[in-house]
Formats: structure tokens, C-alpha cells, sequence
């Protein structure tokens, strides 16, 4: 469709709208498509929305050193920095779209739709879509098509290169929506132009600032509308039963009087959360169940209620991510509650020549776990609770896996609803074609939580403390450095078992040291015997490896 206020080739004298009322148009229609849409998508379903759909795109085809790079600068922020990269350029072309319509609405028009089509491929591509969920995109395009529409009629013309004969660049009066073309009928030297250049402009404006806030609006209430999606209730209404195996009181000794030191249990409000999801997936535990299938003897399903059924286990485990740098933060411990994943795998009965689990979880993410680790008789937990309440909604409620000793891309699947019992060599799970290892056992590795790096110190004693971890070993031992010099032990606090992280403390008797800077290294000691190696890795593709390093400046005593 053609505007008739802008001729497809607008001679070099002859008025038309400026690019930066081009420019804003573009904006505001990529504004109200998205708002309409994420508010349809906040009527029907949350992760409908195109702009979700294309984000989590996005973070789906992230390669490794880009997807690196964003977690080492950004941290847990990284997504939020993809999603952003993403809305920039996003507004960008939008911007261009909106120069473009301003000359040729058609050609504009074509731009939305190809924002269009990629909105229903990303929509249509999530793992748990539906054929409804085109709507949001559909009905969002269409929101953008009519504004574009309406802001390239009433968008001010003026001369690019000064009015014919000589005056000052003026504008002409709008185009009427769905009247006559004016355009032709306006002589610009007619003299009634500044009134109809103000009447143009206001029009302009008027559609503008009314598309806005229809965006605006689409957008919070969408946001607003999705919430009632979320399971917090049905969390709330959950009454867990108590662990057919509970774990014994903690031993005296945990959490040893150091400011600064991780706490042995970490809190659910400030544990790590590392996943591939823009929006947590809010599963109803009424309409959950778990499906365990593949190379087995027999099929075995799972309903919420018949998990909470099975006898429960409480263990103490330390998961730890792969993408945890050495002395990162992205590693917790938390006391589960779950039943026996190898006493629900031994229900359905692997069948030889089975050696991975593919775990899927309801938002498409996958894990892979090695079979004989998952039924080699440690806590592999098919996770319902942490720390004593339902597991949170960001970490996996109503059901995840919790595995000690493995990086938890390869064992611990949030939202978990189907487990397939099959080989590596036939299936690789989410991470393993993004260049992270099929394999992910921990690495054997410490933390110095205090002092901090780069803070000030004694005179006299300094207390130095972390924590270590090698879990489903256990931690023998741990050693302090101080620039380069001889290792020395660190006092080890109590731990309940093999799976957790050990807090860790030494005294550094600075008394008589000059004052300067001095640096602090510690390793740890396995139960195998081995000891953290001194080799330096990065994250990827297993896990990164070297001693924490922390410089301490030490007031002169
Ligand atoms: N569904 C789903 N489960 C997932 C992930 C994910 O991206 N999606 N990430 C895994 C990774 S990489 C880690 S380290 C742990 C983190 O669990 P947490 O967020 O509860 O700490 O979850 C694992 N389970
Ligand atoms: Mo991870």
C-alpha cells in the first residue's frame, strides 16, 4: 500500500517527511507491535510473546566465546546484556524502517513483516509452543502495521534542500487519514502554510504520543497480565512430607566465628542461579509429571503426587557451575529434600549398552549424566525441596535433579519432566554442541572469601578463610601461601558428609611483616589423594582450574 502523501521517488526539491520524523516513527511502531504483542501474550501465555521467543533465540545460538565473554563481564547479568544487544539492534532497523515507510509506506510495511516472520519462527521454534502462540505476533504486527500507517500520514513534509524559490524550509499540512490526498492540491506558496506546518506537526505528534502510550501500556499490563501465570500460589499451597531418611543435626564446628566467611547452608533468597531462561517456567506441580523412558525394560511415569509419595531423602550437596571462575561465585550448598533417582531408574530398568541420561526439562534444556554415576549409589536426587521449603520457582519447582560431583549442566536439570535413558554417542544435550564437554565431573577446587581481594589488612594476625570442594570425595585438606612461600595447613571446620564444600580458616601472624601488598594463594587436597593443580584454565570447556588469588595490603606493624 502506497501513502499518498509520499511519492515513491521524491524528487530532490519536492517535500516529504524529515528522516528524523522517520527515525521516530520506526520507533514507536517497533514499540507498539512489542507492547501489543507482549500484552496478548500476558492474555493467553507469557512465553508467547515474540520479543521472549527471539531473546531466548538469541541465548540459544550464542556461541561459546560470545556466551563466555558475556559471563565473565556481566556475570548472571549476561543474558540481560544479550537481550539488550538484541533490543538495540532491534531499534536500530527500526529506526530504518521508519525512514524508509516515510518514502515508501509498502516498502516499510515489508520491513515490519519481515520482523514479523522472525517473531513467528522464534515464537513457533520454542521447544513447548503451541499454534496459539502466533497470536502475539500476529496481532502485534498488525498494531505496528496500523501505526505505521498512521505516522507516515500525518508526519510533517518539508523540503529537504529549502523551499522552492528561496524561503525558509517550511512543512506541509497533513494528510487527513483515509481522505483525499492533500499533497497535490497544497501549493506550498500558497501562504496558509505555517498554520497547516503547526496543525501537521501537532497531528504528528498527537499519533505519536498516543501510539506511546498504547506501547507503554501493552507493555506493563502484559507484563502485569503474565504474572497471573505464575505458580507462586500453588508453591505456597505445597506441604512437604518429612524425609523417610533424614539428615542428622549438622556437627558442631560448621560455620567457624569468621566475618566474611560462605555460610555453610546457602540461603535460597542469595543461592546462584544459572539457566538458559528469560522467564522461569512456571509449572503447575497438578499438571507436572516425569518420564523416564528410552533403553528400558518398562516406562516409567510420575505425577507430583505419587513423587511425594516415595520415600524422601535430605542430603547436604554442593552444586557448582561450569562457568564458575576460580574464587567465583557461582557455586551453593543447600540441604535437598527428593527421592532416589537410581531407585526410580532401576523401576524402569536400563538396558544394557546404556551409559547417559538425557534429562529434558519443560523449557527444552538438557542435561546429559553419565548412567553408572547417576546408579552408582550417591545421593542422586530427584530434588522436590531445598532448605526446607518447596524448591523456588528459579531453581527448578516443582522438580529438578541434584547430583554431587558434577558441574550442573551435566546433572541438574530445572523443570525437569522427561529422563531418556540412552548412549553418548547418540545424544548430545544442550551445552555439549556449544563446545562444553560431554563429560563435567567438578574439579577439585578452593575459595579464599576473605580477606578481599585488593582490602587492607592487620597489623599483626590476619584470619583467612574460604571454603573448598570436591565433592563426592570430600576435602582433606587445605593450604595458604603467602607470596610464593611455604604451604601451610589450614584448620578444616566439620562437614555432615563427601558432598558438600568445607569451610576452611588460617592465621596469618603478619606481626613484624613490613607493611606492602602480599599475596594469598590456597589449594586443596582431595580424599583421592590428589591435589587442586596449579595450572591455570578458563571455564570452558570443563571447568576452570588454578589457585584462588587474593593481594592483601598490610598495614606496617
Ligand atoms: N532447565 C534448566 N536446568 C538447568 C539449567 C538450565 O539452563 N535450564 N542450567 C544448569 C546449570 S548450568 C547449572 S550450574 C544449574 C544451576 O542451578 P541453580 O540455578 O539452581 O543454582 O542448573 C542446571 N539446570
Ligand atoms: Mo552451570
Amino acid at each position: 500500500m502506497m501513502n499518498p502523501a509520499t511519492p515513491s521517488s521524491p524528487g530532490p526539491g519536492s517535500p516529504r517527511p524529515s528522516v528524523r520524523a522517520g527515525a521516530i516513527s520506526g520507533l514507536i511502531t517497533a514499540a507498539a507491535a512489542m507492547g501489543v504483542a507482549q500484552l496478548v501474550a500476558g492474555l493467553t501465555t507469557p512465553a508467547s510473546s515474540p520479543v521472549l521467543a527471539v531473546g531466548q533465540a538469541v541465548i540459544d545460538a550464542t556461541p561459546l566465546p560470545v556466551k563466555d565473554w558475556a559471563t565473565s563481564t556481566f556475570g548472571t547479568g549476561d543474558k540481560t546484556v544479550l537481550v539488550g544487544g538484541v533490543l538495540v539492534l532491534l531499534f536500530a532497523f527500526a529506526a530504518g524502517i521508519g525512514i524508509v515507510a516515510m518514502r515508501r509506506l509498502a516498502a516499510g510495511l515489508a520491513g515490519l513483516a519481515v520482523f514479523g516472520v522472525i517473531g513467528l519462527a522464534a515464537v513457533l521454534t520454542r521447544p513447548d509452543s503451541a499454534g496459539s502462540w502466533i497470536w502475539p505476533t500476529l496481532i502485534g504486527a498488525a498494531a505496528g502495521a496500523f501505526a505505521l500507517t498512521m505516522l507516515t500520514r500525518t508526519a510533517p513534509l518539508a523540503y529537504p534542500n529549502g523551499r522552492p524559490g528561496g524561503a525558509a524550509p517550511r512543512e506541509l499540512p497533513p494528510i487527513i487519514f483515509g481522505g483525499e490526498p492533500a499533497t497535490a492540491e497544497v501549493d506550498p506558496a500558497a501562504g496558509h502554510g505555517d498554520l497547516d506546518a503547526a496543525r501537521s506537526r501537532r497531528a504528528f505528534l498527537t499519533t505519536a504520543g498516543v501510539t506511546l502510550i498504547a506501547a507503554a501500556a501493552g507493555e506493563v499490563g502484559g507484563r502485569q497480565l503474565a504474572t497471573r501465570h505464575n505458580v507462586s500460589v500453588a508453591r505456597s499451597a505445597i506441604r512437604l512430607p518429612g524425609a523417610a531418611r533424614p539428615v542428622p543435626p549438622l556437627p558442631a564446628g560448621i560455620d567457624p566465628k569468621v566475618p566474611g566467611i560462605s555460610s555453610f547452608i546457602s540461603p535460597n533468597s542469595s543461592f546462584y542461579r544459572i539457566d538458559t531462561a528469560l522467564l522461569p517456567p512456571q509449572v503447575d506441580p497438578h499438571g507436572w509429571s516425569l518420564r523416564i523412558h528410552g533403553m528400558v525394560a518398562r516406562e516409567v511415569r510420575l505425577n507430583f503426587a505419587q513423587l511425594l509419595r516415595m520415600p524422601l531423602l535430605e542430603d547436604y550437596i554442593t552444586l557448582c557451575c561450569v562457568s564458575n571462575p576460580v574464587g567465583g561465585p557461582y557455586i551453593g550448598n543447600a540441604k535437598w529434600l527428593g527421592t532416589s533417582l537410581a531407585a526410580l531408574l532401576r523401576r524402569a530398568g536400563p538396558l544394557a549398552g546404556a551409559d547417559q541420561l538425557l534429562c529434558t526439562s519443560v523449557d527444552g534444556f538438557t542435561s546429559g549424566t553419565p548412567l553408572a554415576v547417576a546408579m552408582d549409589g550417591r545421593d542422586a536426587l530427584l530434588a522436590v525441596g531445598m532448605n526446607g521449603s518447596a524448591l523456588p520457582v528459579e531453581h527448578g519447582f516443582p522438580a529438578r535433579l541434584v547430583i554431587p560431583g558434577l558441574y550442573g549442566y551435566v546433572s541438574a536439570c530445572k523443570w525437569v519432566t522427561d529422563i531418556e535413558v540412552t548412549t553418548f554417542a547418540k545424544a548430545q544435550a544442550y551445552w555439549v554442541p556449544r563446545g562444553w564437554s560431554q563429560q563435567g565431573p567438578i574439579k577439585t577446587e578452593s575459595r579464599i572469601d576473605v580477606p578481599a581481594s585488593g582490602s587492607t589488612a592487620g597489623p599483626g594476625r590476619v584470619t583467612v578463610a574460604g571454603v573448598a570442594w570436591a565433592q563426592h570425595k570430600g576435602v582433606d585438606a587445605v593450604e595458604v601461601r603467602v607470596n610464593g612461600g611455604p604451604w601451610q595447613r589450614a584448620t578444616l571446620a566439620a562437614v555432615p558428609g563427601i558432598d558438600t564444600w568445607r569451610q576452611w580458616t588460617w592465621e596469618w601472624d603478619a606481626t613484624g611483616q613490613p607493611g606492602g601488598s602480599y599475596l594469598m594463594e590456597a589449594r586443596a587436597t582431595d580424599a583421592t589423594g590428589y591435589t587442586q593443580t596449579s595450572l591455570v584454565a578458563g571455564v570452558a570447556p570443563n571447568g576452570a582450574s588454578g589457585y584462588p588469588q587474593v593481594t592483601v595490603n598490610l598495614q606496617a606493624s
